[in-house]
């Protein structure tokens, strides 16, 4: 029988994305060992396309770590362009909201400056590791068993758990029955999204208007995230490039928006889930692996990089100072941020929905529409919007 080969770290962090991988190099500018092992291979967790702005807070959090080089240089201030009907109307040109800057950061782009500033430091980053199980969670030394790209069963003892490996990974699944509660909701509605090579718009620019919600954002100079609020039913199949090129032209009121090759799209139902407690013994839950929010208000990663800072600084703490008020308070503190967030991208997404007619309700429709006006005319809503978008509500 091959042996189990047995090694021991303070942090085992399961899954090398967003939140993973910051948590790691928040730790390790904080003195305390981790090992990050993921499922998939580097070059797949590079690649993989999906949010692309860190709101203001996460930049501040990145230049006070000292590691703000890691967000590169496409500034974002927080300008929408919201076209109704066809009508341009554009939010956060409020002096609060050009104060506080966010960037355009294509979430691969972060990932593959994480983990070159972590392997370039000595982080112990284990991608293509399979089959990873959590054991003796609520006891003091948990063990993370794997096997790795070799095929050697592994064993890793530790501290304590990071478990950042996203909605239908190991970690949340490890937690026993009874132990933490799944809230989730459907919001009823899909998105066909779309990564295209075709240049973005000046703004995000977000489209509502009888034919359906859509919109298209920045992802680089020559690259564009677009969304088309779909049916439900629908299969990429459904969508051909033409259709697809067509139905945006439409519904974002450009003819002449520019094209270009098409490389993914995906039928996305619109859902949020967040877990409470996040956290069980030693296992501390971060990022998707703890909620899932609508990507309407555009904060799942960012709610990742908070949930990351929030972790890392409890955990120096209790191993530097012996101080673990903040693991105790891990979860109450990211849950306060996970539902106050939760109900901003439910909020507007429903707003912007039913100003697109997703409900088939005309009085709701009314209603969304008084209630978007009412951001444009208040200047408490105004500021209310300006704060959740730099992400300092
Ligand atoms: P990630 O980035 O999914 O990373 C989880 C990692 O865990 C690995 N893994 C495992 N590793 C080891 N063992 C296992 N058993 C494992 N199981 C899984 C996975 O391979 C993966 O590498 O989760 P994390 O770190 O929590 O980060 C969360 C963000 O990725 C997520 O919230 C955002 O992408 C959400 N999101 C958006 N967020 C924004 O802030 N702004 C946006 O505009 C935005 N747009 C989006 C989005 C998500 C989308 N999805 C999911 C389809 C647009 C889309 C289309």
């Amino acid at each position: 029988m091959t042996q189990v080969r047995r090694e021991s770290t303070t942090v085992a962090i399961v899954g090398g994305g967003v939140s993973g991988l910051t948590a790691a190099m928040l730790l390790r500018r904080s003195g305390v060992d981790c090992v990050v092992l993921e499922r998939q291979s580097r070059g797949h967790v590079e690649q993989r396309q999906r949010a692309g702005v860190v709101e203001y807070r996460g930049v501040r959090m990145f230049e006070q770590w000292g590691l703000d080089q890691l967000l590169g240089s496409f500034p974002a201030d927080n300008t929408l362009e919201i076209r109704v009907d066809g009508e341009t109307r554009l939010l956060g040109q409020d002096a609060y909201s050009k104060d506080a800057i966010g960037q355009a950061v294509p979430q691969q782009v972060l990932v593959r400056n994480l983990i070159a500033a972590l392997v370039a430091d000595g982080g112990d980053l284990r991608f293509d590791a399979a089959g990873v199980t959590l054991r003796g969670l609520d006891g003091d030394r948990p063990t993370v068993g794997y096997t790795d790209a070799d095929g050697d069963a592994r064993e890793i003892e530790c501290e304590f758990v990071a478990g950042c490996d996203g909605d239908h990974g190991v970690s949340s699944a490890s937690v026993p029955d009874g132990a933490m509660a799944t809230y989730t909701f459907e919001q009823g509605v899909s998105w066909l999204t779309i990564m295209a090579e075709a240049p973005p718009p000046r703004y995000p620019l977000m489209a509502v208007g009888r034919r359906g919600y859509a919109a298209q954002y920045f992802r680089g100079p020559k690259a564009s995230r677009c969304y088309l609020q779909c049916s439900p039913a629908d299969t990429p199949a459904d969508w051909p490039a033409d259709r697809i090129w067509a139905e945006l032209r439409l519904r974002l009121h450009r003819p002449d928006l520019p094209t270009g090759p098409i490389t993914e799209t995906e039928v996305f139902p619109l859902r949020s889930v967040v877990r409470e407690p996040m956290s069980y013994g030693r296992l501390y839950l971060l990022g998707d692996a703890a909620h899932v929010i609508s990507p309407m208000g555009a904060k799942g990663m960012n709610l990742a990089l908070y949930d990351a800072e929030v972790f890392a600084a409890a955990v120096r703490d209790r191993t530097r100072d012996g101080d673990d008020s903040g693991l105790r308070a891990y979860s109450d503190t990211c849950l306060a941020r996970t539902w106050k967030y939760q109900e901003w991208s439910y909020w507007m997404s429903e707003m912007l929905h039913d100003m697109s007619g997703a409900s088939a309700d005309p009085f709701l429709a009314r209603l969304a529409r008084a209630r978007f006006q009412r951001i444009l005319d208040s200047q408490a809503a105004t500021r209310y919007w300006a704060e959740m978008m730099t992400g300092l509500g």
